[in-house]
């Protein structure tokens, strides 16, 4: 098994979805949180200058949903049939684009303000209304067992709801598929121990 050593901030953000497919798959890692004030420092040793990162024996693997991605075909969380990867991807990427929209480190906290209203008001029922239609009457978004497409939809959501407590509450379905990831063993596990963090 190889060492693995995940760098962010203390923060769920973008490397929650890599420490969900750990816990899920029980294994072990560095989950190694960095002071917001050394940052400065830390960034030019690291290629690409953003995090998270994951170094896999040594080698340093850059860009959460690669590395989750990575992870997720190691761990059989990939979707079974190139077909079924391929709409776990794209479901993923569909979420990462609206997360992908919000300003997180706009300095002006009321233009932040404004544009977070704006995206949770009008733009997130947009994409509530096609998940829930993409998921229908299923039990997992792809495929008939969990993917790392449930992980992020319960992780994401998480964030979204933090932001607008009651957000998607006209979408039981989607909810109850939240339910359902955050009663995995595992990831039930990892929700109790986490460090708690707003986002
Ligand atoms: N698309 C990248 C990913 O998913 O990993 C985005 C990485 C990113 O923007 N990371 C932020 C960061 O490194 C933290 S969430 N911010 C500090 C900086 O840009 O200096």
């Amino acid at each position: 098994m190889p060492h693995y050593k995940l760098m962010y901030f203390n923060l769920r953000g973008r490397a929650e979805i890599i420490r969900y497919l750990f816990a899920y798959s029980g294994i072990r890692y560095e989950d190694h949180r960095i002071e917001q004030v050394d940052w400065p420092k830390i960034k030019p040793t690291i290629p690409f200058g953003k995090i998270p990162i994951l170094e896999v024996d040594g080698v340093t693997l850059h860009q959460s949903l690669a590395i989750a991605r990575y992870l997720a075909k190691e761990t059989g969380l990939a979707g079974q049939t190139p077909l079924e990867q391929a709409l776990v991807d794209a479901i993923v990427d569909t979420i990462d684009d609206f997360m992908s929209m919000f300003p997180w480190g706009e300095k002006n906290q009321d233009v932040k303000q404004q544009i977070f209203n704006d995206l949770l008001t009008n733009t997130a029922p947009g994409l509530l209304r096609d998940l829930d239609s993409f998921l229908g009457d299923n039990k997992w978004l792809v495929g008939k067992s969990v993917t790392w497409a449930d992980f992020y939809w319960d992780v994401c959501s998480t964030t979204l709801r933090f932001l607008k407590p009651g957000l998607a509450d006209n979408y039981p379905k989607l909810l109850a598929l939240k339910e359902r990831v955050q009663a995995l063993p595992a990831i039930a596990a990892w929700i109790q121990q986490r460090p708690k963090t707003t986002l």
